[in-house]
Formats: C-alpha cells, structure tokens, sequence
C-alpha cells in the first residue's frame, strides 16, 4: 500500500521542483531564524537569494555534529522555547547528548513519514503494531508510535526489554507487524524457538528493523525465525529521529527516502565534495520542511549510496543502499550510539589507568558484547605488587578487581553501555605499527555478510 500516492509516485522532474522551491524557503529561514547558520552561510559568502536550484546545493557549507555540540542545548532551534511541543536526543551518553526539538508541525510530520514507512513495510491500517523501540528521549519508540496511530494500527507500546513479557504479549495479543532493532528481532525469535513455538504459529507478518547497522544474513535469520517479511527503516534523530526512510517489501532493496522532506545527497568524506549516482559515500541530508530544527546539509557520516532506478512498488523516491558503515568512529553497542573518545574519557579519570586501551567488539548469538582491555600505571602496578599476572597480561587479584569494578561502573553510568573491563600489565596492549593505530576491533562482521 502506497500511503501518499501523488508524493511517493511523482515524477522526478516535478519532484525536483518541488524540492527546490522547497529548499529556497527553507535556506532563508534558517538563514532568518537561526544565529548559527546566518554566521556560517555569511563566512561562506553564501546567501538565500544564491541558491535557486538543487545544482546550489553545493554551494552551502556543511553542518556536522560538532556544530550541534558547539550549540548545545538549544542554538540550533529556529523557533522559541515556548513553541517546542518535544524534546528528543540522540541515544548514547548520559553526558552531553544531541537535543533536537519539534514543532506541533514537526509532529505531525514525524507521524506522517512513519506512518508512509510502516505502509512501505507492509502495515495496512487495522493492524496491530508491536511497537518495541525504546520509548523515551530516543526517537524509535514515540516516532513509530505515533507513525501506526497516524496509518489507523492499533499500537502496543511495549518499548525495549523484558523478553518474557513480550514474547507473552505477541502471543496473546496476535499483532502482525513488529518494530525492534535487527538484534532485538533476533533475540526474541530464539526465545519462540526455546518455547517450542514455531514461525508459522507467531502471528507477526511483517518487521520494520533499523537504528543500528545489519545484514541480509540476519535479515534471512529475522525472516526465517518470525515468520515475517523484514524491511529496514533508517533515520537519526538530528534529521527527525525514524522515518527518514524504508525498504518496500515489494524489493527489499535500498531504502526509500521520504525525499519531499528530507534532501539527500552523498559525498566524499573526505573532501565534501558531491559525488554522483550510485557512488559510495557519506550521506548528506537537507531539512524541506522541519520548523524546529532545520538542518542545511546534515552530515550524518553514515555511508551508503543513492539509486534513481524505478523500482517495482511504484515508487519513485530516490532509493539508499544499506548503511556499510560510518565515516566516524562512532559505534552502535546494543543499540546505543557510543563514541570511544567518552569511553578513553573515562579511562583518563582514573589515575590508575593509561591512555593504552583497546575495545574489543564481539556478538554472542544476537548480543553485542564489549571488552575494554586497559593497561594500569607501573605506580598501580608495584603497589599491588605480588599479586598475580594473568595470561596474555591481564592481571588479577582483589585490588585489580575493585578497580574494573569501579570502571565498568563509571562507563556503564556515564556512557551508558555494559563493558567488560580486563586490567592489562603496562605495554601489553597492542600499539601501532606504523600505520593507524586500530583501537577499536570490532569482530561482529557487520560490514561483510554474518
Ligand atoms: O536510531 C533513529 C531510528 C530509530 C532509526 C528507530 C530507525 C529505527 P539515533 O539514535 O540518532 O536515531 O541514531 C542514528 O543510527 O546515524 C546510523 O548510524 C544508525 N542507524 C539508524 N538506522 C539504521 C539502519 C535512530 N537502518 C544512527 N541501518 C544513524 C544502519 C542505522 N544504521
């Protein structure tokens, strides 16, 4: 089902012009409302009246997200305080995390994409959706929530965790359409499978899996253990939180991008620079319409490229490829998005510890887990002295103990995620060769197949 025809099936042309008269308006009011890019378009020597056509797009400077952290919490905003109807940010740290407002029309503009994504997936209204993104500051729980009101599901707010209740709610209350992260997706089909209860007897038919990366392997694992057909939205809550796209379960191949809305371009990552269709690069998205925050040329860093081709749903909106990877270091542990400069952060607070450290990524069938390998200071070292070196250079022992204690602790509450911290000997942890130094090692195959 084709939520909004006339907009989803136009034609490119009149897209583009809608898109352009689209843009024209909203680089002048960012440019009106908004200090931070009235200062950044002038240094540019760029004004409103300079971009007229989708061609200019190139001619605006980037916005990153350090320019959000230099404007926290509420310098990007175009509208007063009092006409925020929310508040959302970007999960991750307990630290400073990324504020993004919404408008009363920004709301019903989160509904209304979500609502085209869950038809997109699949939905038709008088479903029931199993909604169990996290609900809260992070976008996923209240932007499909309101996205399956606006398309007429009947909702079950469900959010994240408690497995046992949940995979009792699905049973009972039969919904056909579930949204949850790939992994989580996973995670509750093996707890069926340990029930006994077999795919063709779970009444879901359709998953919308997204906010952190995947693969058609686990989409075949997702389809196969649900007995759905799985599409992957995309979104990030800077541009509107989930909704910006999702696949058609008529080709399950790249993502349409609600494109009215949310311009997207790709470029290098390295130079900025616009590359062409169906280049690899770092996904670049333009705010149409949003009041509260628009964002000129977003720089997601997410990596993927863009397809024009028609696809067989009939839709014509431009189409991205599954994200292969960031052009960041950000990482995404169970859902949450961690930088490892909050975790070496942490690390630089405890006088115990050095700068040598080294995060080891791994998933346990469906889990994330992180290992965080930290080397101690020769001064913490001989006052412990005596006590046991472990293998590899681990070192062991209650002191040792106590403080990977007080370290998980302090990662876990300031960066909110569990890491598995293991004290190393000094020089035990790997350094550089020469090259660039790899602190992350992240083994969860996440950019190949499995
Ligand atoms: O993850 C919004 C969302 C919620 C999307 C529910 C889909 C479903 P943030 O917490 O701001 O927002 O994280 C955004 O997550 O820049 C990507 O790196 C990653 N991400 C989101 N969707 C996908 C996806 C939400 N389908 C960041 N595939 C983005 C790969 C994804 N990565």
């Amino acid at each position: 089902m084709i939520l909004e025809p006339d907009i989803e099936t136009m034609p490119r042309e009149q897209m583009r012009r809608l898109q352009e008269e689209r843009l024209r308006h909203i680089v002048a009011y960012a440019v009106e409302r908004v200090p931070f890019y009235k200062q950044r378009l002038g240094e540019a020597g760029v004004g409103p009246d300079d971009i007229r056509t989708l061609d200019d797009l190139s001619r605006l400077p980037l916005t990153t997200k350090d320019d959000l952290r230099a404007n926290y919490p509420s310098g990007m905003f175009a509208v007063p305080r009092s006409e925020l109807r929310r508040i959302h940010a970007s999960s991750g740290t307990t630290g400073k995390p990324t504020i993004v407002g919404y408008s009363a029309a920004d709301i019903e503009l989160f509904a209304q994409v979500n609502a085209r994504c869950l038809a997109m997936g699949g939905a038709q209204p008088g479903m029931t959706l199993h909604n169990a993104y996290g609900y809260g500051l992070f976008t996923g729980g209240l932007g499909l929530h309101g996205g399956g009101e606006r398309l007429g599901l009947t909702v079950v707010p469900v959010s994240g965790g408690m497995t046992e209740r949940q995979l009792l709610l699905i049973t009972d209350l039969r919904p056909e359409v579930i949204c949850c992260t790939p992994s989580y997706a996973l995670t509750l089909a093996q707890g069926f499978a340990a029930r006994g209860i077999a795919p063709e007897d779970i009444s879901l038919r359709y998953a919308l899996c997204g906010a952190e990366p995947w693969t058609d392997t686990m989409r075949g694992q997702i389809d196969e253990g649900l007995g759905v057909t799985t599409t992957n939205i995309y979104g990030l809550s800077e541009i509107i939180g989930p909704g910006v796209s999702n696949e058609c379960i008529e080709e399950r191949h790249g993502s349409h991008i609600n494109e009215d809305h949310f311009l997207p371009e790709i470029v290098d990552p390295d130079t900025g620079e616009a590359l062409p269709e169906g280049e690899q690069g770092a996904l670049v998205i333009t705010t149409l319409t949003k009041e509260a925050m628009p964002l000129l040329r977003y720089d997601t860093r997410d990596i993927c490229s863009l397809s024009y081709e028609p696809c067989s749903c009939g839709r014509t909106l431009v189409r991205m490829s599954q994200i292969v990877g960031r052009s960041d270091d950000m990482l995404i542990i169970r859902g949450v998005n961690v930088y490892p400069s909050e975790i070496e952060r942490v690390i630089g607070d405890f006088p115990e510890l050095t700068a040598d450290y080294r995060i080891v990524l791994t998933r346990e069938q469906t889990l994330d887990r992180a290992a965080l390998e930290v080397e101690v200071s020769h001064a913490f070292l001989d006052r412990i002295g005596g006590e046991a070196l472990g293998g590899r250079g681990a070192i062991a022992g209650d002191d040792a103990a106590r403080l990977t204690d007080r370290v998980a602790r302090r990662i876990r509450e300031s960066v909110g995620v569990a890491v598995d911290v293991t004290l190393m000997a000094p020089g035990s942890v790997p350094r550089s060769e020469g090259g660039k130094l790899r602190r992350i090692d992240d083994r969860r195959g996440l950019s190949g197949e499995g």
